[in-house]
Formats: structure tokens, sequence, C-alpha cells
């Protein structure tokens, strides 16, 4: 009652105020209570203080329009107070990050505590320990990040999916500034600390804008801290939306397809975020948190009208609006369709916009506000598809407990078929996809929960504007505004910032053997490279490097590759990227998507990708290079239409192979050296006449030591399988392609590269070496790879890493070395039981003949690498970011440096 009488009497009064006095830090309230006539003063909290907002994000474009709009906002009524971000939607961890420490410190906000991953995990009893990093859907999630894929499956991991969004179109690297802070292994505040840190001092709006998994674990471990909670926005669902396309209605006027996954041939009804991890979903849905939606329904109806683009064309007066429009338009210039502006919608940044407008309309019950159209209704989140008490092996909840894990009930709504990937017949039917998970359905039952749901974006209340919709002006408006702009881009933060290609002068010198460089962009691979390139020419020519996505690192990680070579001053070598699936593991119906049978080994946290992605830390102590990972694309190459600039293109691994073999001397013929996968290997033996230009392979890899002294092999996160090494493992039908060709393969095992994993033997030699850019900055990774492994034992493999350099230096084939093989015919295991899979056997009548490195001096080998890397002749032209820098804060004549490209 005397609530009421409060907001009654708020409503009116604030109307008086609010025309003559925009910010209020307190609003003294005058009412009359009751007949006494007496004139009291209430403390009305919601104006008294600034708006507390945590954001959880999965880093994707419009989730950048959405941070923009938010921090643009005066932060004496909307304070975004901390960020997490979502490791298991549209971005991964490493790469998201960077890109949002990179956002705050461009838009004057390091204060911004931002949170990712954490090692934390649930026990089979379903006890949440700390820290979960949230990588895995909540069902799935073990002691461990590695894992399945059942969800996140449903996102293409190359162009048009995770590639596309870590590096932000190829625009992240191009645009944004570097501050100081990034990822530092076992320093970065986890997802759930930051969360802990920013709800449990204060009461917070919570914005979701990916898959739910962070704040469901955040809900389920501190069910204390729910008070502080005053509201829930979330982008994601779909309930009934209106059909974005006409031909997608059936008869009876309904959609047939109401979700967004593509394709959508065993689930209509999900869109994305909900999809990444329906329980979490449905957790934060019925945690008693009052929720508001923003599902499909509304968002379909705001896409990217070209009227808007045009208008935004014209309006970039800002840092940020300028990196916004160009994310944009490079989107929209390779989208595959010609309905860009019907498809794109804008989702999270529309999310907080309707947010922030209910918020300051809180006196409003209904939630009006200026952009959208809301309705009440009840709603549940599809977890598992019916018949209920199903137990097909599907269920994680379920499937081998006797109770069920986090106490669901038997044959209650979590108890059917769980879907297990995009290709689950289960969910296949003819005709229409039968499942539902992820779905936000209408209920009338007890299960469903009374939701505030957007349903439709509000047109314009000008109706001469061009601007169909009122948000649309609002979203410029804000985006544009000169109050809390961005400071500057990575050009102009610097007073004489330029772009150099770096080209080797190597005069008439005569060039050694030709060599590709396969790698697949784990740590030892980085300083293979290093040591490739500080090889005197006139030994080895290194003619291109092809990258494996099929491994340790992301396919975004290629720009950490662009920067070593442009360390090195060698932008003139070709980098390929090459698949992003093991060999069948795409979807056979829709190749962008695929399974992680294989990929399912590598850990998505410390230790795996994350680390990997950011090279432990360590890629952004690297000079940018010009040279990038880009979506540019041109119709020559099969793409539906030019670019701006169609030249920036980012080649294949097949064409950056056919531009070597075509520019061969006659007669010449190309060594292979490959670290990773052999999924590129493969596919060169496969392609027409290329495979007889092969001199050579040389293949750091395979386990063959079992033979001699049973030892194991390295496939840690798979303890089945007991003697199976990574790089057979993870693609293990390219393995098999390559063992059964005619290339002279020459292996240098797990069990050689065993022999110089010595950390403290290689650190010693360097730190007595001549200290030239390329020896400090494997100094830094070494040592940072050995300290982690003596701190944590998530990081026990690292050794894995410091063997990886060997097969460099057996390529180089130093004398001193003493190397001698032997000769065995070898067979890879590929098929079958996952026990065995990636296992190297001697098979006398069907093995090919390999040649095994049988012995070497360790020591001579040390020695070795460490006088190479320290050789004044071919180093670093810019040794570091911070020399990079110094350069951009200098006029280009007080320069030196040799260069024969300004771009
Ligand atoms: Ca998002
Ligand atoms: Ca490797």
């Amino acid at each position: 009652m005397q609530t009421m009488f409060a907001l009654v009497w708020n409503n009116e009064v604030r109307k008086l105020f609010c025309q003559s006095q925009r910010v209020m830090r307190v609003i003294w309230v005058a009412a009359m209570v009751g007949s006494l006539g007496a004139l009291v003063f209430l403390v009305d909290p919601d104006d008294a203080q600034p708006h507390r907002i945590l954001v959880d994000t999965d880093a994707d474009t419009d989730d950048v329009f959405a941070l923009f709009y938010l921090l643009k906002q005066d932060s004496t009524r909307f304070d975004l107070q901390a960020i997490t971000i979502n490791a298991n939607g549209w971005s991964e961890a490493g790469h998201a990050i960077n890109h949002v420490y990179d956002i705050l410190f461009m838009m004057g906000r390091d204060d911004i505590p931002v949170g990712v991953g954490g090692e934390g995990g649930i026990l089979p009893n379903g006890t949440i320990l700390p820290n979960v990093g949230g990588f895995q859907p909540i069902i799935d999630q073990g002691m461990s990040t590695a894992g399945e894929c059942r969800y996140r499956q449903a996102i293409p991991v190359a162009q048009r999916g995770r590639l596309d969004v870590n590096s932000n179109y190829g625009l992240r690297k191009a645009f944004l500034p570097q501050g100081s802070r990034r990822y530092t292994p076992l320093q970065q505040p986890t997802a759930q600390q930051v969360m802990i840190d920013a709800i449990s001092s204060g009461p917070i709006t919570v914005f979701l804008m990916g898959a739910h998994t962070n704040f469901a674990i955040f809900l389920m471990s501190n069910p204390h801290l729910k008070k502080n909670v005053k509201h829930v926005y979330a982008m994601g669902g779909s309930v009934r939306p209106n059909c974005p396309k006409i031909n997608s209605s059936d008869s009876s006027g309904e959609c047939s397809d109401i979700g967004n996954l593509y394709p959508q041939d065993s689930n209509p009804y999900a869109e994305f975020n909900i999809f990444s991890d329906p329980f979490a979903a449905y957790k934060v849905l019925h945690f008693g948190i009052p929720v508001t939606l923003i599902p499909l329904d509304a968002t379909n109806t705001i896409p990217l009208s070209k009227s808007f683009f045009m208008e935004f064309e014209r309006r970039q007066n800002t840092y940020e609006a300028k990196y916004s429009f160009q994310a944009l338009k490079i989107i929209r210039d390779t989208w595959l369709s010609d309905a860009f502006h019907e498809q794109y919608c804008m989702w999270d940044s529309f999310l907080v916009g309707v947010a922030l407008s209910i918020i300051r309309n809180s006196h409003n019950l209904y939630g009006e506000n200026e952009f959208a159209e809301m309705q009440y209704m009840n709603i549940t989140v599809v977890t598992s598809n019916e018949p209920y008490g199903a137990l097909d092996g599907s269920n994680p909840l379920i499937t081998g407990y006797s109770t069920p894990r986090f106490n669901v009930q038997k044959n209650g709504v979590h108890s059917g078929h769980v879907q297990m990937g995009m290709q689950d017949p289960f969910c296949l039917q003819k005709g229409k996809g039968k499942c539902q998970d992820g779905y936000t359905k209408e209920g009338t039952g007890e299960d469903a929960v009374r939701v505030l749901v957007a349903t439709k974006a509000k047109p314009n209340h000008d109706n001469r504007s061009i601007l169909g919709r009122e948000f649309y002006k609002s979203f410029l408006h804000v985006i544009n505004s000169p109050e809390r702009t961005g400071r500057f881009d990575i050009r102009t933060q610097y007073p004489f910032h330029r772009e150099f290609l770096y080209k080797p002068d190597f005069g008439k010198k005569i060039r050694g053997k030709p060599v590709v460089f396969d790698m697949d962009m784990s740590a030892g691979d980085f300083l293979a490279l290093l040591y490739l390139l500080k090889l005197p020419v006139e030994l080895i020519n290194l003619k291109g490097i092809l990258i494996s996505s099929t491994g340790w690192a992301t396919p975004a990680t290629i720009d950490v590759v662009y920067d070593i070579l442009h360390m090195m001053a060698r932008d003139d070598i070709p980098v390929g990227l090459g698949e992003a699936f093991a060999v069948g593991q795409a979807n056979p119906s829709f190749a962008a998507i695929g399974d992680c049978k294989y990929s399912k080994a590598i850990p998505h946290g410390s230790g795996g990708y994350l680390d990997s992605d950011t090279l432990y830390g360590l890629a952004r102590d690297l000079p940018r290079s010009p040279r990038r990972y880009t979506t540019e694309n041109s119709v020559k190459f099969g793409d539906p239409r030019d670019t701006d600039n169609p030249g920036l293109r980012q080649p294949s691994a097949q064409e950056v192979w056919k531009s070597i073999v075509e520019s061969l001397d006659p007669g010449s013929k190309i060594t292979i050296l490959t670290n990773g996968p052999l999924t590129n290997l493969a596919q060169i033996i496969l392609s027409e006449n290329t495979s007889s230009l092969i001199q050579g392979v040389y293949i750091v890899g395979g386990h063959t030591g079992y033979v001699y002294d049973n030892s194991e092999g390295n496939v840690f996160t798979v303890p089945s399988n007991k003697y199976a090494e990574f790089n057979m493992f993870l693609d293990p039908l390219a393995a098999k392609e390559v063992f059964t060709s005619s290339v002279d393969i020459r292996l240098v095992p797990l069990q050689m590269q065993r022999r110089v994993s010595s950390f403290s033997t290689i650190l010693n030699r360097m730190n007595a070496t001549t200290q030239t850019p390329e020896v400090v900055f494997a100094q830094h990774l070494l040592s940072r790879l050995w300290r982690l492994q003596q701190e944590h034992y998530r990081y026990h493999h690292m050794d894995i890493f410091l063997g990886e350099i060997l097969g460099a230096a057996i390529l180089a084939g130093n004398p001193h070395l003493n190397q001698t093989f032997t000769l065995k015919p070898l067979k890879v295991l590929a098929d079958g039981d996952i026990t065995k899979i990636g296992e190297i056997v001697i098979d006398e009548e069907k093995g090919k003949q390999v040649t095994i490195l049988e012995n070497f001096n360790p020591e001579t080998y040390y020695d070795h690498f460490v006088r190479v890397l320290g050789d004044h002749r071919q180093s670093a032209v810019l040794g570091s970011f911070h020399e990079q820098e110094r350069m951009w804060n200098s006029p280009p004549e007080k320069m030196n440096f040799v260069h024969n490209q300004q771009v």
C-alpha cells in the first residue's frame, strides 16, 4: 500500500522534475500521507544511485555495438560495473577477452573489470566447484575444459563463424588501439570471480548477450547473492515471431521455422544464445529473478535496413561509430545472399536500448519503453525432448546416476532426450526437425514463468524520417554523441603511425632448399618458425607457411604468425589458412559446421585454446603486422561479390601451396615440415600433380616409442587412449592418407621430442647467448611455459611444446647433431575405437616404409638452436610492439629501418 502510494507520487513528481533537471542524484519526493496532511520526505532509491549493470557477452559484432551504446550513457545514471565473457558461444575466449580489453581501452574505461574462463569443474554429484569457466554447457561440464560440442557444433568454426567474430571480420587489429590490459595465464580474473565481486557489492541489473552459462553457474553456486540481482535482461529465444520471410510460413500462416539455427533440419525452434546452453537458460528463467526477454520476435522487426545503413554511413563522427559501421559494411559485403538488410538484425544493441529505456521509465508497470512493444507471457525453456524419463544415453543429467544431477526429477522436463548434435538421428525427421532443445516455449502449466517479452520494435515517431524505427534514431544519436567518446584508433593514437611491409634483400645469395612449414600454432611451432627464419637463406628457403586449424589454436590466431613474420622482416612469405575441420568431421549437408570427435581433446581453458590463441599472453608483445586475417574477398575466388579491398583477401592453404608450386624453378622440389595435424598435408597429397613435386616430408609427431619401452602417448585428455600422439589423433584420417601415400616421410616421433624437453637447459643456454630480439622473445615464452608447468597442474603438459622445435632442427640437418634414422613399416590406426585412434603400429605386410629419427645428440641440439637464434644475422627489424610504438612516436626520417613498401 505504502509502496503504491510512493509510486504514484514518484511518477507525478518526477515528471515535473525531469523537465527542468535531467540528472538528479537524489530526488526528494513530497508525499501527502493520508488524512494527517503531514509533509514527509522520501528518498527514491532508484534515482539516488546510478543503475549498476553487469554484462555477460560473447563478443560478437552486435555485442560490440551494444557495449558502445552502454558505455556512452551517462555513468551517473547507468554504470557498467563489469563484463564477463561467455566462452561457449560465437567467440573463443582468448580472442574475445583481448577484443573487449581493446574496446575498453579505446573508450578510456580500463577501470571496468573483465572476467573470462576459470578452471573449476562440476563433480559427478553435481557439486559446482569455484571458478567454472563456462567453456561447456552446464550439463556437459565435468572436471576439465576439454569436451564434447553437442550445442557448440551449431556455430561455424571458420568463415562466417568464430574466425570472423574473433577477429571482428579482420577489423579488430586494423582499427582498435592496444592498451596495457591483456589476458595473462593464472592472473586473469575468472568470469565467476568478476560476477561475484560485482554482484556482491550492491544491487545490480544483469544483461545477458550470449549463452546463459556463466550467470546460471553463478546463481546455482551463490544463491545468497540472488537478492542483489534486481533484474535480468536477456537477448535470446524465439517465442511467437512473425515470419521474417513469407515463404517460411506454411499454409496455416504460422512460422514453420521460428528459430535461427542453421541448418534448421534438426531443430527449427531454437535461437543460438539459448540453444548454446538450454539448461542454463532454464535455470536463469526459473530462479525467481524478474526476467525480460528480447527474443527474435522483436529483433526480427528491427533489421539493418538499407536506409539505416545509408544513414549510418553518413554519420560516423566517433571512433566507435567508425568501428561499428566498418564492421557492418564488411559483413554486408561478404553476406552470402542479397538479403543482408532483411536478415541481419539489431540483436544485442536492441536489448540494451530496450532495457535502458525500461529502467528509465521504471514507474511503468508493464515495461513501457520508447523502443519495443512489450507483453507478459508464460514461458519455459525446453531442455529435453519427450518422452520424459527416457534413458537413451543422450542425457548427461540422468544417464549413469542413481540420483540425477542437480536434483532434477527422473520423469521431469529435464529427463528426456537431449539433442546430441546437428545430425542427431532422434531430431531428424523427414520434412521437419523434431528437437526443441533451447525453445523458449509458451506454456500454461506450473513449469512456465511470467516473463516480460519484447514482441516488436516500435516505429519512428517522426514519420518524415527515413529511419523506420525509433531505436535506429537513438542508436545513431548515442553512438555519434561527442560525449564519452573513444579517444583514438590505432592510427591516430600515435603522431607518426605508418605501416610498412618489410621484405628482405638477400642480394645475389643462392637460395637453399625450398621449404614449406605447416604449423598448428601451438607454442613450440612459433619457436620452430623463428628458428627457420634465422637459418641462413642459402641453407633453407622458407617459401610459405600453411596453417592447420585443426590443432592447438583456433584459426584467428593466424595473426600471430603474420606478426612474427613482420618482426623478422619477412612480410614476403605467404601464409595460407587450412581447413577448419579434420577429415570427415564437417557436416555432410552443411560444411560450415561440424563435429569435434578429435578436437574435443584440446582443452578450451588453461593450457589449451585460451593460451594458444594469446600465445600465453605474449602475442601482444609482437609488433603488429599490416598483414592480418581479413574477410575481404573477391568474385574471382568464388565469393558473392567484391569487397572494397579484394586484394587483401586471406588465401587458403591450398592456394598458397599452388602458388609456391607454380613459382618453383624447373627441377626443384619442395620439402615440407609439419608441426601439427596432417590436415593440409593430406589435402596436398590428394591434389593433382603436386605430390611428385614433394622432395620429402618431415613430420613432427606420432608415437613409436611404446614398441621399445611401453611408454605412453600424450593425449592426456582422452585417458582411455594410451599410445596416440596429438598430431596423429587430431586428424587420424588425414594421417592415414599420408601414411599410405608414396611420399617420402621422415618422422620425428614423440620419444625423440621428449629427449629435448628440458626447460632449464635451453633457458640456461639462452641466458648465455647474444640477446637478439628473437632470443628475448623465446626466453619470455619458454620461461613462462616452464613457470606455468611448475605452478599449476593444468599446465603439466608444457614440455609437449618444447619438444616441437626438434623437427625444424632435424630438417636443417646440422651434422653435429649426429642424427641417425631407422626404417620401419608403419601404419596409423584411424578408425574404430577411440582408445586406438591415432596410434601408430608396425605392420610388416601393409605398413609404409617410414624413416624414423632414432638417435641424435641432445646437448648439441640445445647449443645449435640457441646459437642460431642468437645470431645477429637475419634478425628482427622490429623487436617488439613497444619498439613499434617508439617508431610511431618518431618522425620517419629519424628511423633507419629498411622498408620496401609502404601500405
Ligand atoms: Ca551476443
Ligand atoms: Ca604444433
